[in-house]
Formats: structure tokens, C-alpha cells, sequence
């Protein structure tokens, strides 16, 4: 019997059969293949449109000398992407495979790597242009899985073998859970993000019977600096807790209206195109907006008037509140006379004329004036329940923000920036203010503590929308600051009085300090 077809054997005399290195190499390999195929996954499902991997080949590209890269393309013409692509994870794979065949003598080599590959990810995807929180994720998600799935692999490999072959047993199981729940969540993955895009499709095929919206003459005031009074849909501020827009179709589309009413009613996309749509400009801000900050936008909006539907539910004169579910489970509360009013609370379908986009709550979504959208504006729509607000709690009521959300009077200067150098002459101060379901009687400026001075409106069509300012000043050369306050159709102006975006809304005085020369 010849010593070297046995396992070694360790001071005792017990037989230990050490793991071939190719085995831990394996390991390596499959561990890795399985964290690219996740990042890729999390990439698809999220709709990001950089996933790691293409991150790091399209940063070794730049990298590369030009002449080379040409060379490269003039050989390899139309293959070029997918051979970049291809060589990068032969790399990332033969290297993870390497440390982890060196896992006996040097058992952080793997981790080390892992995390070195993990931050070299990371700096592609964060340098690019316009890097997304969804590819961001995707390297934590590739990280995680090489860590997690290597220990699951060596585990019964490294360990003493029970001498009955359980330890064998114990592998081959672990190995079919990994390649069998890799491949599952792959291709999850594969179809949510295909879902989404099937769903980007159905959208631009749509034609819905809505118009563009004409801004009022003398709305716009067309200061350079000063945005658009109507704010373009790529634009237009995005807020949501969902990591990726949930993907509707809208035939897929329903609605429904229960709780306390007469009638449940049940409504698909058909069902709310049939009917007559309302079409009004609406301006809409988040709670979180600081002073002076750009969580609003102002849009042309068409849908149904939600107090159309409330009525031929039959609406139980205790209710007091409507609870909004959304496609992915955001709730919020909404008082019930926003959407009974009178008011353009509405069922929106289309956005500037166009459907709503995806992340917009496409196919349907709610806007009601004069309210923050934490409290009234859910996108991707699926349910309402009609209800008294001692009877629930709805996402951000849940943590800590205000029941109710009634937007404040509030203005802003955008010209000059804050910090700007200026030519001497007379200098343009422009901004907007809100006070939707209010209206905005006029906007004062202050220039470095004078009197207040009022500044010259633009038109508006309704109370519900923003309205453009804007003063001509005199200023001498030198610093200077400026400042700006609303008053409302109340007669209510803007307290000095600084608060916190929680639990209702900011208040207080936007200020710019700028210098003339
Ligand atoms: N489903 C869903 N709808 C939502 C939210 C959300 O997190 N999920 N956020 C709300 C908040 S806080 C605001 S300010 C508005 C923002 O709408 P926008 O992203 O279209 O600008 O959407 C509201 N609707
Ligand atoms: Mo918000």
C-alpha cells in the first residue's frame, strides 16, 4: 500500500482527507459566477441601465490606451462589447477561483478579493455619468452572494469529514441549493426587469384622449435661470419608497373603492378612459422640501375627478378619510373633503399630455391640489378605502409626519444663485411661490434688510398652481442678500420662523447672498 493514494494522515493517526485545491477552485468559481449572475439580476429587476460587471468593462475601456482600443474594435468590430464584456468576467472568475484555492493557507484571501473586486465595482458604477442607486445596489448584492455562497460551499469541504461520507452528502446538497436558487433569482430578475420593459412598450403605444395644456400667456416670464412654469416630465422631482416603479399594464390595471360606501366599485384603465377626463394645471410638492429647495413641480394633468367616483360609491357620512394603497404598498391617508371639495383631486392618467411615465405611477396615479403628496398623491393607485383616520395608519403617518399635510405658503429665489458674480447694472431677482388651494396674492423681496418691496407676478390660471416672480434692482458693487416672503389669498404671510420639513413642512424665508461687481 502505497502512502501517497491515502490521505494523509495527522499525528493521531485519524485518516483526514484534505480538499484538493481544485475542489476549493471550484468553490471559487461557482461563488463568483453566482454573484455576477445576481448583480446582473438586481440590476434587470431594478431597471438600472449600468449593471457592475458593464460598469468595470466600460472603465477598462476608458482606461485602455486609444490605439489599442481601436486596434481591438477594427478586429473585433460588432463583437467588441460582448468579448469586453466576456473577458472581464473570465477575470473577475479566474481570479476569485485562484483565492479561493489558496483558502486553506490564507483564508482571507477569498474575503480580501471579494471586497477589493467589490470597491472596484463600486467606483465604476459610482463614476459614471449618472450613476443609479439601483446599480449601487447590484455590487452590494454580487458582494454579499461571493461572501455568503463560498462559506456555504467550503463549509463541508474545509471542516473534518465524518468518516460515513455525510460530508459528501452535505455538499452536493448545498452545491444544488446554490446553482438551483441562483438560477431561480436570475431569472426572476430577467423577468421583472422584462416585465418593466414590456410595460415601457404597451405605455408609448397608448393614446389617450387627453390635450398637451396651454400654458397662460405671461405665465412663463422667461428669465434665464428661472425654470419653466411648466415643468417637463424628465424634470419633474421623483419621490418614492419603491426600489424599482412597480411594472402595470394597463390592462392588468384595476381600481378598487370599498370601506365605508354603499357600493364597492371596481374600475379598470377602460373603465376611467370612458368617462369624461378633467384637465388642470396642478402644482405638486413633497413635505421634505427645505426651504428653497426643488421638490416641486408644476404639470398639466388629465383624469377623473375622483369626487365623481366617491359619489356613486355612496360615501358613509362618518368617514372622514380615504386610505390609498398603491401597487407596491405605499398607503397614505387623504382627507376626505380634499376629494370632495370641488377641487381638481384627481384620478390622473396622462401628465403634460403625455401617459403618465412609469415612475410618475403610470398607468394611474392621484393628484389633489393643496395637499403634500405624502398624503395624497399615490402612484401606481390600486385602492381606495374609504374610512375615518382613527381607523388606520398609513406609511408616513407611521413615521412620524402629520396626518393631514396641507401645503404651506411658501416662495423661492432662483435668480441670482446663491454665490454668484454679477456685472454691475441692474440686477433681475426672480423666483416662484405656492400656495395651492390658496392662491398667492403677492410676493415681497427684501435687499439687504431695506423695506420690502413687491415683486411683479406672473399669470396664473387657478389657485393651484405656482406662480413666477421677479424684481428689478438696483445694487451698488459688494456683497448683498436678498430675501423673499409670500403673502396668500388669506392674507397670510410667510412667517420668518424657521422649521423642520417634519412633521408638516418646512417654513421660513428663502434667502441668496450674491456679489455685484
Ligand atoms: N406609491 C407611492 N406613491 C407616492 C409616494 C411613494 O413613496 N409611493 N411618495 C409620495 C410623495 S412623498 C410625493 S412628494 C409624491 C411625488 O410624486 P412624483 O414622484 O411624481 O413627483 O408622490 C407620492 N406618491
Ligand atoms: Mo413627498
Amino acid at each position: 500500500m502505497s502512502t501517497d493514494q491515502q490521505a494523509p494522515e495527522d499525528l493521531v493517526g485519524e485518516v483526514r482527507r484534505v480538499a484538493p485545491r481544485w475542489l476549493l477552485a471550484c468553490c471559487g468559481l461557482l461563488a463568483a459566477l453566482a454573484g455576477v449572475a445576481l448583480s446582473q439580476a438586481t440590476t434587470w429587476a431594478l431597471r438600472a441601465d449600468l449593471s457592475p460587471v458593464e460598469a468595470v468593462a466600460a472603465r477598462v475601456r476608458d482606461l485602455t490606451p486609444g490605439p489599442v482600443v481601436e486596434t481591438a474594435l477594427g478586429v473585433l468590430g460588432t463583437a467588441g462589447k460582448p468579448v469586453l464584456l466576456g473577458g472581464t468576467v473570465l477575470v473577475v472568475l479566474a481570479l476569485c477561483a485562484y483565492a479561493a484555492s489558496l483558502l486553506r493557507r490564507l483564508p482571507l484571501a477569498a474575503d480580501l478579493l471579494f471586497l477589493a473586486l467589490g470597491a472596484v465595482g463600486f467606483l465604476a458604477v459610482v463614476t459614471d455619468p449618472s450613476p443609479a442607486a439601483g446599480s449601487v445596489l447590484a455590487v452590494l448584492v454580487g458582494l454579499v452572494t461571493w461572501v455568503v455562497v463560498l462559506r456555504v460551499l467550503t463549509g463541508p469541504v474545509l471542516d473534518d469529514p465524518p468518516a460515513d461520507g455525510s460530508g459528501r452528502r452535505r455538499f452536493l446538497v448545498r452545491l444544488g441549493v446554490v446553482v438551483g436558487g441562483v438560477a431561480a433569482l436570475t431569472l426572476a430578475g430577467r423577468v421583472a426587469g422584462g416585465a418593466r420593459r414590456g410595460v415601457e412598450s404597451a405605455r408609448r403605444l397608448l393614446r389617450l384622449p387627453v390635450s398637451g395644456g396651454d400654458a397662460p400667456g405671461g405665465a412663463d416670464l422667461g428669465i434665464e435661470g428661472l425654470g419653466p412654469w411648466r415643468t417637463p416630465n424628465s424634470d419633474f422631482y421623483l419621490i418614492h419608497t419603491a426600489l424599482a416603479a412597480p411594472a402595470i399594464r394597463p390592462v392588468e390595471w384595476q381600481l378598487r373603492i370599498h370601506g365605508r360606501v354603499q357600493r364597492e366599485l371596481t374600475l379598470s384603465y377602460a373603465d376611467l378612459l370612458d368617462r369624461k377626463l378633467t384637465e388642470a394645471w396642478v402644482t405638486l410638492t413633497c413635505v421634505s422640501n427645505e426651504v428653497g429647495g426643488d421638490l416641486v413641480g408644476n404639470a398639466w394633468w388629465s383624469g377623473v375627478p375622483v369626487r365623481e367616483l366617491l359619489a356613486e360609491a355612496g360615501v358613509d357620512p362618518e368617514a372622514d378619510a380615504v386610505l390609498q394603497t398603491s401597487a407596491d404598498g405605499w398607503t397614505c391617508g387623504t382627507p376626505l373633503t380634499a376629494l370632495t371639495d370641488g377641487r381638481d383631486a384627481l384620478l390622473a392618467v396622462a401628465m403634460n399630455g403625455r401617459p403618465l411615465p412609469v415612475d410618475h405611477g403610470f398607468p394611474v396615479r392621484m393628484v389633489v391640489p393643496g395637499l403634500y403628496g405624502y398624503v395624497s398623491a399615490t402612484k401606481w393607485l390600486v385602492d381606495l378605502e374609504v374610512s375615518r383616520f382613527e381607523d388606520f395608519s398609513a406609511y408616513w403617518t407611521e413615521r412620524g409626519w402629520g396626518e393631514r399635510g396641507p401645503v404651506k405658503t411658501q416662495s423661492r429665489i432662483d435668480v441670482p444663485r446663491s454665490g454668484a458674480n454679477l456685472a454691475a447694472g441692474p440686477v433681475t431677482v426672480a423666483g416662484v411661490a405656492w400656495a395651492q388651494g390658496t392662491g398667492v396674492r403677492g410676493v415681497e423681496v427684501q435687499v439687504d434688510g431695506g423695506p420690502w418691496r413687491p415683486a411683479v407676478l406672473g399669470v396664473v390660471p387657478s389657485v393651484d398652481t405656482w406662480v413666477q416672480w421677479s424684481l428689478r434692482v438696483d445694487l451698488e458693487p459688494g456683497e448683498h442678500r436678498v430675501v423673499c416672503r409670500a403673502t396668500d389669498a388669506t392674507d397670510y404671510t410667510q412667517t420668518p420662523t424657521r422649521t423642520d420639513v417634519i412633521p408638516d413642512g418646512a417654513t421660513g424665508w428663502h434667502e441668496v447672498s450674491f456679489n455685484v461687481d
